[in-house]
C-alpha cells in the first residue's frame, strides 16, 4: 500500500493514524504541495489534487474520510472500527460529514491560517470551532467514544484537526470531555503521535 503524504497534513496524519491502529505495512510518498499535486500523473490519481492518496494494487482512493471507511471494510476483520447495522452505520457517516465539512472549514481552517499563513476568514473558522467543539463536548460528556461503546472510524476522523486546534491559537481547555477523549485516543494500542508532539 502506499500513502501519497504530507507531514503536516491531519487529513493525511488521519491516514496514517488508522494505518497504524490496524498495524498495516505501508510506504510513503512525499508530495510537495503547491507544484506535485497539480501536475497531470497526481491528477490521474486523484483529480482533485489534495492529498491524502491511498493505493492499494490497483485500487486508488482519494479523500481521508472514504479512506477510512475503505481500510475499515477491506482489512478490519473484527468490524469494530466501522459498524454495518443500519443506525451505528449512518451515525458514524454523520461524524465523518462533521469531519469533512465543519472540521475541516473550523479548526483545520484556523490552522492553515496561523501554521500557513492562508488567508481564509478567521472569525467565521474560530466561531465554527466553538460551535465544533461545543458538540463534541455534549456528545463525549455522557459517552466515552463518539458512536457506540468504542472506538470508531468516526473518532479517528474527527480526532487529528481537534487535538491539532491548538496550532490555531484555540484554548481547549474548557472543553474537559473533549480532552478526556484525546486521552482516550492517546493510550489505544497502536497510537501514533501528531507530527512534531
Ligand atoms: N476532504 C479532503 C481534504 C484534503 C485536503 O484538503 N488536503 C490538503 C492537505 S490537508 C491538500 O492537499 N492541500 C493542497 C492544496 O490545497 O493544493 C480529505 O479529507 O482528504
Amino acid at each position: 500500500m502506499k500513502l501519497y503524504d504530507f507531514e503536516l497534513s491531519g487529513n493525511c496524519y488521519k491516514v496514517r493514524l488508522f494505518l497504524s491502529f490496524l498495524q498495516l505495512e505501508w510506504e510513503r510518498e512525499l508530495v510537495a504541495l503547491g507544484t506535485q499535486n497539480k501536475t497531470p500523473e497526481f491528477l490521474a490519481l486523484n483529480p482533485v489534487g489534495l492529498v491524502p492518496v491511498l493505493q492499494d494494487g490497483e485500487t486508488v482512493l482519494w479523500d481521508s474520510q472514504a479512506i477510512l471507511v475503505y481500510l475499515a471494510r477491506r482489512y478490519d476483520r473484527s468490524e469494530r472500527w466501522l459498524p454495518l447495522d443500519a443506525c451505528g452505520l449512518s451515525q458514524v457517516t454523520a461524524w465523518l460529514s462533521l469531519a469533512s465539512n465543519e472540521i475541516g472549514a473550523g479548526p483545520a481552517g484556523i490552522r492553515r491560517i496561523h501554521l500557513f499563513g492562508r488567508e481564509e476568514d478567521e472569525s467565521k473558522g474560530r466561531a465554527l470551532t466553538e460551535k465544533v467543539f461545543g458538540v463534541l463536548e455534549s456528545r463525549l460528556a455522557s459517552h466515552p467514544w463518539l458512536v457506540g461503546d468504542h472506538p470508531t472510524v468516526a473518532d479517528v476522523a474527527c480526532y487529528p484537526y481537534l487535538a491539532l486546534s491548538p496550532d490555531g491559537k484555540f484554548d481547549t481547555s474548557p472543553y474537559p470531555a473533549v480532552l478526556a477523549w484525546f486521552s482516550r485516543i492517546q493510550a489505544l494500542p497502536g497510537y501514533l503521535a501528531l507530527p512534531g508532539r
